[in-house]
Formats: C-alpha cells, sequence, structure tokens
C-alpha cells in the first residue's frame, strides 16, 4: 500500500512539471476589432473584423457577463452545471456610442470598449475610476502554438483574457489551493488531481473553482471564468504589467462582478452559482474516521471510547474496507453482517454514520453485482470515443465510471443510495472523484473517454473538472428524494465551481506535519472566498505522524472549521484524541467541549453563509477590508464576523504575535480588554489557543454536550461584549436542525441588545422571528469581564432586564 502512495506521488509530480510549462499570451491571435454591434433587451452582441463575436449581458447592477467567440458567431447553445440561476431580471442599463467607443452603464457599473484594439474597462458608473482593464484583447490560439502543452490539443483552442495588473493589486480565491492567501505573483492550474501527500505550493490538486477576487485600494472586484478545461491563472508571476486566465478549449466566458465590498460580491457570486442549503446541525459535530475502522466490532470499540473518555462525538465513518470487495452499495458480509444493527446501535449513542462512495463500479460482466448489471442495462457507464467501455483501475481493479452528465444517470446513482439510508446510513463521503484512476492519475487514460454533456458527446478535456460536480449532485439529490425530510450529508474531495449546492468539501490527503496544518488558515479562508463556506481538513493530518503536541495544536483550529474530523491513512499511526496519553486527551476534551458549547454561534454563523454566500470561517481581510494589515495575513482567522482566532501551527511555542484590527478586542480567556490597530504578544503555551471577541458582539454559547440533541439547549447564554460605548448585539438563528422546514420559515431569529446606563446595563430581547418553537428554556446574560449576569425565560417575546 505503501508503495502505491509512492508511485502516486511520483506520477502527478511527473504531471506538474509539464503544466507549470510558461504561456506567453501576447503571442496569442487577438480578438478582432468591432465593425458594428446589436442591441438587446440584456445587452450588446459585438461583431468584429475577423468574423469573432463578443456578447456582453448586464445580469445585475454589479454583474457583466462577457463571452467571445473567435472569428466565429457565439454559438446558439450556452449550458453551465456551475449556474444555477439563469433568468436574471434585466436592472436599468444605458448605452452610449462614441466614435472610438461604446459605453454600457448601470447604476453602478460601466464597462467602456474600446473598439479598435477591442478593448474592455470596467469601472465604477460613479466615479468613472477604472476598477479593471483589458491589456490587450482577448486570444486564442490560432496556430496551435500551445498543442504541445495542452491535455487534448484536438479538444479546442486555448482561449485567454489579459488584464491589467495593479501596483498594489491583491488577488483572492481560485478555491482549493494550497498556497498562501493572497495570490499575487501566483501561477495556477486547473485540474482535478488526486495528489495525496500534497506540500504547500503543489499546483493543481483537487478541485477547480476559477473564481477570484482582486482588491486595490480597499476596492473589490470579482471574475468568474466559467470553463471547465484545464484553466490557468497567472497573477503577475511572468510579467510584471499583466494578469491573464485562459482555458485548453471551450469558449472565453466570464462573469464580472463589481463590489466594491468582498461580501457583496461573494452574494452576488451565490446568486449565480447557488447557496450552501443548510446541513444536518450534527454535520457540525464532532467527526472521527480512520481508513479503515472494520470489522463492526471496532468501529463499535472507537465509539465507546469516545463515550467512556467523555470525548464528544457525532459521526463516525466507513472507510472503503466496509465494502464487499470495494463493490459500492454493498456490505462485506464478514466484517460487516449486519449494517442497520451496528448503526442502530450507534445511533444509540448519538452517533451517525457516514461511509465512503467512491465513482469507480466494479467492472464484472459475469453477473451477481447488480450495480454494474443495472448500469449497463441502462448504458449510464462511461465509454471510449470508439464505443468501448471504459476500463479504468481504481480500488475494485478493472472498473467502470457512470456518465454524471446524463440525467438519467445521475438519476440512477441517486437511488442506489437506498441501499445505505435503509441500513441507516446518515451521509455519503464521495471520494476518488477526480476522476482518479491509478492507470494513469494525470487523466491520460481517460483521454478519449466521451460524455453525453446535453447531445454534445464531448471530451474528457471538457468534462474532468465538472465530474465531481456532478457525482455530488447524484448523491445530493438522491438523499434528498429518499429521505425528504432530512436535509442531506455529502462530502467530496474533487469539485467544481457550484458545488456548494450539493456538498461539504475536504482538502484530501494531506500530511501530518507542521507545514500542512499552517496550511489550514490559507486553505479554508480561500474556499471560503470561493463560494465553499462549508470546509475542513482531516484533523491531526492523513499521511505520516502525527504527535500528541501536533494533534493538539490540529484540534485547535479544527474546533472552530465547519467540517470538524479526524482522519488518518491506513499505514500510518493512530490519532484518535486519546493515542498520546492523559495531557493532550485532556487539552482536546477542552476544545472538542468548547466546540458544543459554541454550536449556537457557530450555526448562526453558518445559517448566515447559507443566506449571503459570506463564509463562517473568513480571513480578517474579508471583515476589514480597509486595512492592508490583514491583506496576507493568514496565520489568523475570524468566525463571522466576532471571533478572532490566532492559533499555533508551529513545534514548541509558547507565546505569538496576534494582530487586532480597530477597535475594542476582549480575550476570550481572560477578559482583558485590548485596543485594536496593533499587534500584541500574547501566552500561546500548548492548552491555550488564542481567542479574542469583539467588542460590540454577543456570543451565544449552550451547555456542554456529547453529541447534537443530547438534550435541550438550556441555558443560551448571552456572553456581552461591550464596545467602547458600551453596546452590544447579536442575532442568534435555531432551527430543528434536521428538516428543510427552515426553507419555509420554521426557524427562530433572537435579537439580543444590550447598552450601559450608568453603572447598570439594560439587556433587551426582541419579539422572535420565525415559526420554530425550542421549547421552554432560559437565558444567560453575562456581561463580560466583570462577570455580571442575570438570566430570564426565554417566552419568544419582548423582554428585557436590567443587569447591576
Ligand atoms: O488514496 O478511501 O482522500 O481520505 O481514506 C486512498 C481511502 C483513497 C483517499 C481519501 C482518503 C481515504 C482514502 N482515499
Amino acid at each position: 500500500m505503501k508503495r502505491t502512495f509512492l508511485i502516486l506521488i511520483w506520477l502527478v509530480c511527473l504531471s506538474a512539471r509539464v503544466l507549470s510549462q510558461e504561456i506567453d499570451v501576447t503571442r496569442l491571435k487577438k480578438i478582432g476589432p468591432v465593425t458594428n454591434f446589436t442591441k438587446t433587451e440584456k445587452g450588446i452582441t459585438l461583431n468584429c473584423l475577423d468574423g469573432s463575436q463578443v456578447q456582453l449581458t448586464v445580469l445585475a447592477p454589479d454583474l457583466i457577463r462577457v463571452r467571445a467567440s473567435f472569428t466565429k458567431p457565439i454559438p446558439a447553445k450556452d449550458h453551465s452545471w456551475a449556474i444555477a440561476k439563469n433568468d436574471w431580471a434585466t436592472p436599468a442599463w444605458s448605452i452610449i456610442e462614441s466614435p472610438d467607443s461604446i459605453t454600457i452603464a448601470t447604476e453602478q457599473l460601466e464597462a467602456v470598449i474600446q473598439r479598435s484594439p477591442l478593448l474592455i474597462d470596467f469601472r465604477d458608473a460613479r466615479t468613472h475610476k477604472i476598477i479593471n482593464a483589458d491589456e490587450q484583447p482577448m486570444s486564442y490560439d490560432a496556430q496551435g502554438e500551445l498543442r504541445k502543452i495542452m491535455f487534448d490539443p484536438d479538444a479546442g483552442k486555448f482561449v485567454a483574457a489579459a488584464k491589467k495588473l495593479g501596483f498594489d493589486e491583491h488577488f483572492y480565491g481560485l478555491g482549493e489551493k494550497a498556497a498562501r492567501l493572497d495570490k499575487r505573483r501566483g501561477f495556477f492550474v486547473n485540474w482535478n488531481s488526486d495528489t495525496p501527500g500534497y506540500a504547500p505550493g503543489r499546483d493543481p490538486i483537487y478541485q477547480t473553482v476559477p473564481f477570484y477576487l482582486g482588491l486595490e485600494n480597499g476596492a473589490a472586484y470579482g471574475i468568474f471564468f466559467d470553463n471547465s478545461y484545464r484553466s490557468y491563472f497567472d497573477f503577475g508571476r511572468l510579467s510584471q504589467e499583466r494578469i491573464w486566465f485562459g482555458a485548453e478549449g471551450g469558449e472565453m466566458n466570464y462573469y464580472f462582478f463589481y463590489g466594491p465590498s468582498i461580501k457583496n460580491i461573494l452574494h452576488r457570486y451565490a446568486d449565480l452559482t447557488g447557496y450552501m442549503p443548510l446541513p444536518p446541525l450534527w454535520a457540525l459535530g464532532a467527526q472521527q474516521c480512520r481508513y479503515s475502522y472494520y470489522p463492526a466490532l471496532m468501529v463499535e470499540e472507537v465509539v465507546r471510547q469516545y463515550r467512556e473518555r467523555d470525548l464528544p462525538l457525532d459521526v463516525i465513518y466507513l472507510d472503503i474496507h466496509y465494502m464487499n470487495g470495494y463493490r459500492v452499495f454493498t456490505f462485506d458480509p464478514q466484517r460487516f453482517p449486519n449494517p442497520k444493527a451496528l448503526t442502530d446501535k450507534l445511533l444509540k449513542q448519538g452517533v451517525k454514520t457516514v461511509v465512503i462512495v467512491d465513482p469507480g463500479v466494479k467492472y464484472q460482466p459475469e453477473g451477481a453485482y447488480s450495480v454494474f448489471d443495472q448500469g449497463m442495462a441502462g448504458d449510464y457507464f462511461q465509454r471510449r470515443k470508439s464505443g468501448q467501455l471504459f476500463n479504468p483501475r481504481v480500488w475494485p481493479g478493472d472498473s467502470v465510471f457512470v456518465d454524471y452528465t446524463r440525467d438519467e444517470a445521475r438519476r440512477w446513482w441517486g437511488d442506489l443510495h437506498r441501499a445505505y439510508t435503509e441500513n441507516g446510513i446518515a451521509g455519503i463521503w464521495t471520494d476518488m472523484n477526480e476522476p482518479a484512476d491509478f492507470v494513469d492519475q494525470t487523466g491520460g487514460n481517460q483521454r478519449d473517454v466521451v460524455s453525453y454533456d446535453e447531445g454534445e458527446n464531448s471530451t474528457h478535456a471538457k468534462n474532468r473538472n465538472v465530474f465531481a460536480l456532478l457525482m455530488a449532485r447524484a448523491t445530493y439529490e438522491g438523499l434528498a428524494r429518499l429521505q425528504p425530510d432530512r436535509r442531506p450529508f455529502v462530502i467530496t474531495r474533487a469539485a467544481y465551481a457550484g458545488i456548494q449546492r450539493y456538498s461539504t468539501m475536504w482538502t484530501g490527503d494531506t500530511l501530518s506535519n507542521w507545514e500542512a496544518l499552517a496550511l489550514n488558515v490559507p486553505m479554508f479562508t480561500t474556499l471560503g472566498l470561493s463560494g465553499e463556506p462549508f470546509v475542513g481538513s482531516d484533523v491531526g493530518g492523513f499521511i505520516g505522524r502525527a504527535d500528541g503536541e501536533l494533534l493538539a495544536r490540529s484540534y485547535q483550529i479544527g474546533f472552530l472549521a465547519p467540517f470538524f474530523r479526524n482522519h488518518h491513512a491506513i499505514d500510518g499511526y493512530d490519532q484518535e484524541p486519546w493515542r498520546f496519553g492523559k495531557y493532550y486527551e485532556d487539552i482536546i476534551r477542552k476544545y472538542l467541549k468548547l466546540r458544543y458549547q459554541l454550536l449556537p454561534f457557530l450555526y448562526t454563523t453558518l445559517e448566515e453563509a447559507h443566506r449571503t454566500g459570506v463564509p463562517l470561517f473568513r480571513p480578517l481581510m474579508l471583515n476589514y477590508q480597509d486595512d492592508p494589515n490583514t491583506y496576507n495575513l493568514d496565520d489568523q482567522f475570524m468566525i463571522g464576523n466576532d471571533l478572532l482566532v490566532a492559533p499555533v501551527a508551529k513545534p514548541d511555542i509558547t507565546s505569538r504575535l496576534v494582530y487586532l484590527p480597530k477597535g475594542i478586542w476582549y480575550d476570550y480567556w481572560t477578559n482583558k480588554k485590548y485596543t485594536g490597530g496593533t499587534m500584541i504578544r500574547v501566552d500561546a503555551p500548548l492548552e491555550i489557543v488564542p481567542m479574542f471577541v469583539r467588542g460590540g458582539t454577543i456570543i451565544p454559547s449552550g451547555p456542554e454536550m456529547r453529541y447534537v440533541g443530547e438534550k435541550p439547549v438550556d441555558p443560551i447564554t448571552f456572553a456581552i461584549y461591550p464596545d467602547e460605548n458600551g453596546l452590544a448585539s447579536t442575532t442568534l438563528y435555531e432551527d430543528d436542525g434536521i428538516s428543510p422546514a427552515y426553507q419555509r420559515g420554521v426557524f427562530r431569529r433572537t435579537t439580543v441588545n444590550a447598552k450601559r446606563v450608568g453603572a447598570k446595563y439594560v439587556v433587551s430581547v426582541s419579539a422572535s422571528q420565525g415559526s420554530y418553537n425550542p421549547g421552554p428554556r432560559r437565558f444567560n446574560f453575562v456581561i463580560k469581564p466583570s462577570a455580571r449576569s442575570a438570566t430570564v425565560s426565554d417566552m419568544g417575546s419582548s423582554t428585557s432586564v436590567e443587569i447591576r
């Protein structure tokens, strides 16, 4: 098994070298000048001298789409798996023509199109200041100069757009990248790849989210280059003047978002590519995994240890060895003779069971494996161009993959999950969906695989990067059909933009070392800035050997990550919370328990992410966009607007520097008050992760629990942290945590305001909103740092109390 890993790593390194070849976009053929244009209700179409067409569509006052087709008209077919919303109500916009240019303008955003050469500037409609400008006309590889670097030169022509690089411009986003927060001077490739043990800088890795943010002088814009071919983003590594993005085929097709606030952009991006639905509340609970726990007795033993040691736990995982000979949708009859009895038994202890599902279906033509038989009968499996069945080699040996671009195939695959739901399985973990193939991890063996793709019968070059998105969609929709009164829980490794509609994600096969741990913060925050709010990493790392210190520090980041799961590889060393002795176990227990106490706060920020697209796990720059000190600060993070965390991702540390932005801050542990706008040094012995609460907020928390739903959330404690004027407020969000009823208003929002009046505080609770009734319970208000408090019953009606 170790050998397999080494071979895999070697194979992928080889491919990375090829991909990192430099591409000179100045040598590509530029689109021709504008000869004339036509206007429609939604925008304009430019006709170019070389027969090319460019279309600008106004979708919203802050969102304009640009589509270009080189030397031919824009095709009638317009489809993307990433897009959730097509029916935009066109806002008011106008058009101004001059001899040199054509300008289209909304209330907020202007696109100024210079006719010759064809260059597009985006400007603020009020100030007419340039936000982003073409550095050269959009271009394409007319001569086939880039054929040698392309995955499949016959699948399309390289297309590119180049923009001027601002002197002090910073770049963010691009999904899952093993890189720092600010992507300026970086060069990135998107090609979903199985990259076990990836180190910082390794690129590409599992996911493709071709969406980035630019920020200069405090104002931000976003560009979503919706093209699923292998794509490239150069944020100024190859030139000091230019950034560019391009892809090995498909259309030049991008959406331009104007902020100026990043939060607005993320909101719009979620309008376009979809909002994350709320997962079940238990998905925020602590999770334990291992490659692999078996037989059933071993699974029970791990759960027993958790309970005996008073360590909270909500979810346990079955990795690939639960299957009968790696056949998806089956259980090994010896290892798991009675899966329903097992899941029932675990559920009685509050623990839900999640299983892994790989895309590789065992190739078993001789019969006796109904999944294979049904897939053949329905013709759901991928084929090569020749018509021959495509046989990747994955865990079951010779296998087949489903063509998830086919609606019937997705439906069939989703329905297959009945084999799990009827056995009490609570969620699905989709892995290997790049899709990995041991024959060639770069996708070479899949080059001539054809996907139905809405009748286009298109290439692997086009479809690889959306494979995982569509598999996750099939899984999510299947679970939603099978259990309509439960929120689906799906986890994925690979992805394309839009994945947030269907799945949570984790950052794959990390190393169990400090460098990998330090990557957690920039990776989670970057994913959050890319429209993926529900993210996490294997706590303790996946490959290698953790020790107690690394594991404890890893928990100190993980306990605030949305997806919170300890997981480790097959040949590695155990790293359950108790494996390094009592000293470390006690520290880990403290953070596990704190996680559960903070669930009301975490769930409130998760709901904000669901509703607005603004992630819960944030870089400071998202909350302090005007503060340049935060622009590449990636060893600190925030949860929502209110909790600032400065974790330690190095060994032997007992103190660290922390940057506090402007305002009042309170040390979470000591309540010591600080005035921000400066760096401070704070103690950070192994027991402590430095945390600070923003003055002006109120943090809701609940009682200790061993699992979600163990007991009523009673009392809810509101910890009040006054600002310089003695004010603080918050709005708590709650619902039943399990059903989709929240989408119909079955939730409760409770707003709490506190203000200092002379020597006392007045705390008032507004009448709650929404129809969810949590039952009788108390609210406990505590003024920090004085610790003076008062308790009232929550009646859902407005009430106020004085604290002296
Ligand atoms: O490379 O299913 O990233 O979490 O434990 C092995 C076995 C395939 C890779 C996943 C990892 C999982 C493992 N899988």
